[in-house]
């Protein structure tokens, strides 16, 4: 038996050993970030249990549901939702906190007051939960401007600022490849695509350069789509269409860290119109449309945008 390669399976990385190592580099800082993220591990742990139990505990099913003992049900996503707030709001190092699930954002009690503003989506792609697919938590670190006084713009910030971002994936490091093989979009939408959309995805399926067609993979969990292109390569796209000219995903907890960690792997996330980390949003809730993935993919839609424009 090789010792050698045997003590290096069982030398396992965890994310808190992760946090704490890079944590004592830097002697002088308070561990005030390592605190918060350990409190959204805490977060992802309860979840990742809850949705790997959930049919066992009958825990699918619509909010507001009652089950044999007569009580509540609580849909997953509102159960993971209140399990991050609170979990967040115990680290006692966040001020104002956005989630998908509360339509306000929560501004945390100044006896519990920290430095640090959370968006995040406790679990995406939730209408996936009841066929198994891979579904997870995205999330966003911004610092707020004076903690004595913080008001909804510290996190109307452009994604550019957040200091860390990513997501967990539940149910099933990375340097994406320049160039990727796939596109991944929901095509039953196409018939409402702009142009440079559709061009694209023509071109996707029909290369003019001699090049072999792109395959297609489109799961419908963000989470799953992006981790699967930041290993793969590939572009994956959420255009605008005539009914929802702003896309659907939304800026802070969905575009924002998923164009960070892209543009992290060494690729780029577009707007059809910027940078999406170049957006600075207006509401908490509001939606962009987003090209991300391998660098040379994105040049591609890129350049069919800025040929719409020079014909208008
Ligand atoms: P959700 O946050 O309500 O789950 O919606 C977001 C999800 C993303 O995970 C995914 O990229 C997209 O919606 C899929 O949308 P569609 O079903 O329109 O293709
Ligand atoms: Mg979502």
């Amino acid at each position: 038996m090789d010792h050698e390669a045997d003590a290096h399976r069982t030398d396992l990385m965890t994310i808190t050993r992760y946090v704490l190592n890079e944590q004592s580099r830097y002697p002088e800082s308070r561990g005030d970030f390592s605190i918060l993220l350990s409190h959204i591990v805490l977060g992802c742990k309860f979840v990742c249990t809850t949705v790997n139990k959930a049919g066992l505990a009958k825990l699918l099913g619509l909010a507001g549901e009652t089950n044999v003992q007569g009580e509540e049900q609580k849909k997953l996503d509102v159960l993971s939702n209140e399990v991050f707030v609170k979990a967040l709001i115990s680290s006692g190092r966040t001020c104002i906190l956005v989630s998908e699930e509360d339509e306000e954002a929560t501004f945390v009690d100044p006896s519990l007051r920290g430095k640090y503003c959370v968006v995040f989506d406790p679990l995406d792609g939730s209408s996936n939960i009841d066929c198994g697919v891979s579904i997870g938590t995205i999330f966003g670190i911004y610092m707020v401007k004076d903690k004595e006084n913080v008001t909804i713009d510290d996190v109307l910030q452009p994604g550019k600022n957040m200091l860390a971002a990513g997501y967990c994936m539940y149910g099933s490091s990375c340097m994406i490849p320049k160039k990727g093989k796939i596109y991944s979009v929901n095509e039953g939408n196409a018939k409402n695509w702009d142009r440079p959309t559709t061009k694209y995805v023509e071109k996707c399926k029909f290369p003019d350069d001699g090049s072999s067609p792109k395959s297609l993979r489109y799961v419908g969990s963000m989470v799953a789509d992006v981790h699967r292109t930041l290993l793969y390569g590939g572009i994956f796209l959420y255009p605008s269409d005539k009914k929802s000219p702003d896309g659907k995903l939304r800026v802070l907890y969905e575009v924002f860290p998923m164009s960070f960690l892209m543009e992290q792997a060494g690729g780029q996330s577009f707007t059809g119109k910027q940078r999406a980390l170049d957006l600075v949003p207006t509401k908490i809730h509001e939606r962009s449309p987003i090209f991300l993935g391998s660098y040379d993919d994105v040049e591609e839609i890129k350049a069919l945008y800025a040929a719409e424009e020079n014909n208008d």
